[in-house]
């Protein structure tokens, strides 16, 4: 593919609730503009966006995936993403690399809980919307009821470009409300709006001039006066309008058949905003705009495994210019990036390209030090962008390797899995000592651990994190335990005399001691203690460690000969354990800190207060060698 300049280079993010036809509109686009000479789809799993093993055994995305196409002298950087909320972190990426947002619905379900959380995401980012409505083909379709269902969610802005030409069986094309032309079936033969349209046409036009004469004074102060109103004009400000969010057309499609799929190209090459026409990106005192003799400045957007080319790094350049075989200074980690060869990036599929103008988007191989999120630039004038916000883990599970070979391949597996997918998190919880896997719902763990198997070959077994009880006692106990094992040769002898009381929530576990006359001799006391604490940790009652009591040594008895370290830590593990049987063992479970409720309490009135028993939030992060 050529190098466009960036007035010519449209990126669109194709974002929506889950099976809505997102991938198979990409698809389409491929085919419509000859990037593909077969369409594929979803069913027969070949389309070129969803090409992950995964994505074919669940018929869904889960990846984004870019999938650049050649329209009427643009570049159109189409960025499929995901519906299913598991994976709303590629939906953030692919939302963070581009300059316009194609909100896909459905022809027959409209606007739905998907549609808002991509909405939201567009919001956030201020992104410029466009709206298809997809699937005019099926039964029930109904154009007039979802543009209705549109309006009343996102307002007036919302504003019909086309009006389909029948439903279901009959969905043969579309009106262009613009330029009021007909385009019929999936080459979009240019033909006269049919008569039976035409009054709704008609009327819905004036609806879609007014939307956008009011983006525009001077078009307003014509409209008013009564002034004729040229199509360029119109065009040109139904541009601005779409550019500055203050109108979000609606076309209308049936992917599956790529019926308005030509169309569709067609408006986003016209009205869609190029990267010029965005708003400067704040870097630090800087601010950046898409020209190509600016200074370097690119996003990270999206990390990659690919089997053949290994890690590959997806960047959105937001200003200058990037070849073949430079270096880049990596701004977030202070190190230099050698970069190989520049690609286009089409579903897994690479392509060469010598260079990359400003505003545009490709793929470079095998950088050492950068992540998902990071700014690449010039070692001479450095900038660091903004990051990209992604959603907290709301799903936790603990994580153990399912065989002996899985034992040291585990934590490097998924530390590569981490930086393709910056969604998950990985951390040890201190107070289970479990390896914690987190990510955005339960299908994100699943297919995650299928990654693992499938590209790693490690077998893992999730369960459910462990929570932290913790146990404690609420009266005083004591306990005298003799260990003796003096059967010839050299014996063991310890003799420990216990005393054990509750303590204020949070203290902790104190050991102290009050021997007289040496019954325990000093050097054994520290194997007391040591036996004590021991014990403690691993739990007397549940297996949960043992907290906010006293301890105190106050007797016991040695031999000369047979008395050993090992011999007083038996001693003194067992008495530990005779005096808490007899103290009303409690177990106490982990409340969360102040602000967030309050899990039930367990089986006494106490709860643990945060500061002893870290409760899950605190669990510090794994570093994996
Ligand atoms: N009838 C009809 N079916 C379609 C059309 N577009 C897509 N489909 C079907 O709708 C289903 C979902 O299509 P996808 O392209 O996977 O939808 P998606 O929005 O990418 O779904 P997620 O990846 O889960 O977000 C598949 O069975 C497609 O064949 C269309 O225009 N008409
Ligand atoms: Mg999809």
């Amino acid at each position: 593919m050529k190098v466009y300049a960036t007035e010519d280079i449209r990126n669109v993010v194709l974002m929506g609730h889950g099976s809505v036809g997102k991938t198979t509109l990409g698809e389409a686009a491929l085919f419509v503009s000859g990037a593909v000479t077969r369409m594929g789809s979803v069913e027969e799993g070949n389309t070129v966006s969803d090409y992950d093993d995964d994505e074919h055994k669940r018929k869904f995305s889960l990846n984004l995936a870019l999938l650049p196409v050649e329209w009427e002298g643009r570049k159109i950087n189409l960025i499929d993403t995901p519906g299913y909320a598991d994976f709303v972190s590629e939906v953030i990426c692919g939302a963070q690399a581009a300059d316009l947002a194609l909100i896909v619905l459905d022809a027959v379900s409209g606007p739905e809980v998907g549609t808002d959380r991509a909405w939201q995401i567009a919001e956030r980012l201020k992104l410029p919307r466009l709206i298809v409505v997809n699937r005019m083909d099926r039964e029930n379709a109904n154009f007039a009821g979802v543009l209705a269902a549109a309006q009343q969610r996102w307002g007036t802005k919302v504003a019909p470009l086309q009006l389909p030409i029948g439903s279901h069986e009959t969905f043969t094309g579309l009106v262009d409300l613009l330029h009021m032309k007909a385009y019929m079936g999936d080459r979009a033969e240019e033909a006269d709006v049919p008569a039976a349209l035409r009054e709704e046409a008609e009327s819905l036009r004036s609806s879609l001039i007014e939307a956008i004469v009011e983006t525009d004074e001077d078009l307003m102060t014509k409209y008013f006066a009564d002034e004729a109103l040229t199509e360029e004009e119109l065009a040109r400000a139904l541009h601005g309008g779409l550019d500055q969010g203050l109108i979000i057309p609606v076309v209308c499609t049936a992917a599956a058949k790529q019926t308005g799929v030509r169309r569709l190209l067609q408006v986003i090459a016209a009205s869609g905003p190029s990267p010029a026409d965005r708003e400067p990106i704040a870097a630090g005192d800087a601010s950046l705009v898409a020209r190509s003799d600016g200074p370097v400045a690119a996003l990270v957007f999206k990390t990659a495994a690919d089997p053949y080319v290994g890690k590959l790094t997806y960047l959105r350049l937001i200003s200058g210019t990037v070849t073949s075989d430079s270096h880049l200074w990596n701004a977030n980690k202070g190190a230099d990036e050698r970069l190989g060869t520049l690609y286009l990036q089409r579903g897994k599929e690479q392509e060469p390209i010598a260079k990359l103008s400003a505003g545009d988007i490709g793929a470079v191989a095998k950088l050492a030090h950068t992540a998902t999120g990071d700014t690449l630039c010039a070692k001479e004038q450095q900038f660091v962008l903004p990051g990209i916000a992604f959603p907290n883990p709301v799903h936790s599970m603990a994580v153990r390797p399912a065989s002996k070979a899985a034992v040291d391949k585990l934590g490097p597996s998924l530390q590569r899995l981490l930086e393709e997918d910056p969604g998950l998190r990985l951390t040890r919880d201190s107070a289970t000592g479990e390896v914690i896997l987190s990510g955005l719902g339960d299908a994100h763990l699943d297919v995650t651990i299928e990654r693992l198997k499938r590209k790693f070959n490690v077998d893992v077994e999730l369960s459910l994190p462990r929570v932290p009880y913790r146990e404690t006692i609420a009266k005083k106990g004591t306990a005298d335990y003799t260990h003796k094992k003096q059967t010839g040769g050299h014996g063991q002898y310890a003799r420990v005399a216990l005393e054990i009381s509750p303590l204020a929530r949070g203290a902790g576990l104190q050991f102290s001691e009050r021997v007289v006359g040496g019954s325990v001799p000093r050097e054994f006391i520290p194997a007391v203690e040591k036996g004590v604490l021991e014990t403690a940790r691993e739990g007397v009652v549940a297996g949960y460690e043992l907290t906010d009591c006293q301890v105190v040594l106050f007797d016991g008895k040695h031999h000369p000969v047979d008395s050993s370290e090992m011999s007083f830590k038996l001693a003194a593990s067992q008495a530990l354990k005779e005096a808490v049987a007899g103290a009303s063992s409690t177990l106490l479970e982990p409340i969360m800190p102040s602000g967030s409720a309050p899990l039930k309490q367990t089986l006494t009135t106490s709860s643990v207060t945060s500061t002893r028993a870290a409760p899950r939030s605190t669990a510090s992060t794994l570093m994996v060698a």
